[in-house]
């Protein structure tokens, strides 16, 4: 269950948990048409900071423009309002979750007139697949439902319409003993999981999904960076199903699933069955840079 903070900004007020509702005919409660954010807030030694919080941003209002729908204010009122929502709740570690929505007023699949209203809440959530999946990693199976065609959803939005599919790729895989779903594209190749990217290593060399039909994760531009200052090799190259299976190593990467190692895909062992070195290096360097404990990497906080 949903764990309760104090506030939450809904159009430029901090108003309390429990009050913050709409109407039953808010638009995007009907279309499926509403931008979001999951972004993440730890706690450092140098108090509370947001992890990449204006490349978030910069995404939300990406995927609004696609949608042809104007947000009432700008990347840094967002980044202040988002910075304010976070203090009021205590400043403590959490999940900020921005969302745009076509709100009430207008029905009618074009939403021409409707209002655009933001909300930002924010929660406490831990470990995506829990401390076991972080530790051990998860078992994945191949989802019977495929991604979107590049031209169905547009895969570059953040957009609310596309977790109807992530939602029947999940249903499924959990009601089969599974944690998560790997969802292939159009022509068959890995796409990406229901709510995170998906990275291989082989031999050394990690390979990750072109930007094709999966969402431009911010984890994953973040890995893909961490990688080459190890000097890992890195593909952004098309992958099969198969090819996962005979990996040494494969992983998850996220805002909510943060680094999440991936044991098993279809009832078959990836590599030894267990998190391999790879995944577990890059996911301590990555727990220690949002922690604020790698300098380099501190451009990357917004201590709040
Ligand atoms: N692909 C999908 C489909 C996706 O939903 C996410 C994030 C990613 C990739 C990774 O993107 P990024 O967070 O920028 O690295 N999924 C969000 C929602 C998860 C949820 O269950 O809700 C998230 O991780 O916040």
């Amino acid at each position: 269950m949903l764990e309760k903070t104090e506030k939450i900004w809904m159009d430029g007020k901090l108003v309390p948990w429990d009050e913050a509702k709409v109407h039953v005919l808010t638009h995007s409660l009907h279309y499926g048409l509403a931008l979001f954010e999951g972004i993440r807030c730890y706690q450092t030694e140098k108090g509370p900071a947001i992890f990449r919080l204006p490349e978030h941003v910069k995404r939300l209002k990406d995927s609004a423009h696609i949608f042809m729908i104007e947000i009432p204010y700008s990347e840094e009122e967002i980044e202040k309002a988002i910075i304010d929502t976070v203090r009021a709740n205590g400043g403590r570690e959490c999940y900020i979750r921005p969302l745009v929505y076509l709100g009430y007023g207008v029905m009618g699949i074009s939403s021409k007139g409707c209002p655009v209203n933001l909300s930002i809440a924010v929660w406490p959530w831990g470990a995506y697949f829990g401390e076991d999946g972080m530790k051990h990693g998860i078992r994945a199976k191949t989802s019977s439902f495929i991604r979107g065609h590049v031209n169905s959803n547009m895969s570059r939005a953040k957009v609310t319409g596309s977790y109807v599919n992530s939602q029947l790729a999940k249903k499924e895989s959990v009601s089969c003993g599974y944690e998560e779903a790997l969802l292939l594209d159009t022509e068959g190749y890995v796409s990406e999981a229901s709510g995170a990217n998906v990275f291989i290593a082989r031999n050394g060399a990690l390979k990750t999904t072109p930007l094709t039909s999966i969402l431009e994760g911010i984890t994953r531009d973040t890995i893909i960076e961490l990688a080459r200052d190890l000097g890992i090799e890195l593909k952004e190259e098309r992958f099969t199903r198969d090819e996962v299976y005979i990996s040494d190593e494969a992983f998850l990467t996220g805002t909510a699933a943060e680094v999440t190692p991936i044991r098993e895909l279809d009832g078959r062992a990836i590599g030894t069955g267990n998190p391999g070195p790879i995944a577990k290096k890059i996911q301590d360097l990555f727990f220690s840079i949002v922690k604020g404990r790698e300098k380099k990497y501190d451009h990357w906080l917004t201590y709040i």
